[in-house]
Parts: structure tokens; sequence; C-alpha cells
């Protein structure tokens, strides 16, 4: 089994949205194998996103992904880095797919509900980042 991270990201815990998020993550086959509340730091933030430190709407991101509280999960099935992916949809609600998380509930392409792992080595980052070894089951 793959494991990768997912963050539901503030807009959506602060749209009371966590329930129906999970529902699909569970419907598609995902096990939950860890997860957390949490409410990043800026500095906390900025070093989960130090790939993207030199993009222009760094500065945003990561004061947006410390504005709130978040739910911090790693996720386990087969494939679970693409599948995760595919069931978010494009970064840009605009561009996603219908029946995609992003489609239904994403707000702009800032505020867009949930992230994902994009590759192997990054989950890996990802998953230690936040979760120790012993946090994680299965
Ligand atoms: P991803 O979350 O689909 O992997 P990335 O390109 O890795 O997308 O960007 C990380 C996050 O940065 C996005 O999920 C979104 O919250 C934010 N972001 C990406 N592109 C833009 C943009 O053009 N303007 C504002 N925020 C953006
Ligand atoms: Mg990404």
């Amino acid at each position: 089994m793959e494991k990768t991270l997912a963050i539901l990201k503030p807009d959506a815990v602060e749209r009371n949205l966590i329930g129906k998020i999970l529902e699909r993550i569970e419907g598609k086959g995902f096990k939950v194998a860890a997860m957390k509340m949490a409410q990043l730091s800026q500095c906390e933030a900025k070093g989960f996103y130090d790939v993207h430190k030199e993009r222009p709407f760094f500065g945003d991101l990561t004061s947006y992904m410390s504005s709130g509280p978040v739910v911090l999960l790693v996720l386990s099935r087969d494939n679970a880095i693409k599948e995760w992916r595919d069931l978010m949809g494009a970064t840009n609600p605009a561009d996603a797919a219908e029946g995609t998380i992003r489609k239904d509930f994403a707000v702009n392409i800032e505020k867009n509900s949930t992230h994902g792992s994009d590759a192997p080595d990054t989950a890996a980052f990802e998953i230690s980042y936040f979760f120790s070894q012993t946090e994680i089951v299965g």
C-alpha cells in the first residue's frame, strides 16, 4: 500500500467540510493511517511549501495556510498519490473535472480546500514533516 499526505485546508475546515471530504476519501477506498488537527505557524507553512519559495504567491499561500486550523492526514491505498490527486482535481477549481473535490468545494486557485503530495519523494518528506512513525498505523 502506498501512502500520501493530505491536508484539509483552512477554507474547508472553516466551512465545516471535514465530514463531507472524509466521506469521499473513505468512499474511494483510502484508509486513514493518521489524522490530526493543527494550526500551522507561518514558519511551519513556509517549511512545508519550501519548493514554492520563489513563486509570487508564496507569501499569500503561507499566510493563508496558517490562517486557521487544518486537518492533516496520511492516506493509504494502492496508487494513493495519484488516486488522491485525481480525487482532488486540478489546482484551479475553474479547471477541475466534474465530481472532484476542488470542483465541488474550492473557493479559488489559492483556497482550494485540499492538498495532496505529488510524487513518492515529496510524499515521504511531507508525511515526515507532520507525523512521527509511531503516529502512523498500518
Ligand atoms: P497543488 O496543490 O495542486 O499541488 P501547487 O502548484 O503545488 O498545486 O501549489 C500549491 C498551492 O499553492 C495550491 O494548492 C494553491 O493553494 C496555491 N497556488 C498555486 N498556484 C497559485 C496561484 O497561481 N495563485 C495563488 N495560489 C496558488
Ligand atoms: Mg503541489
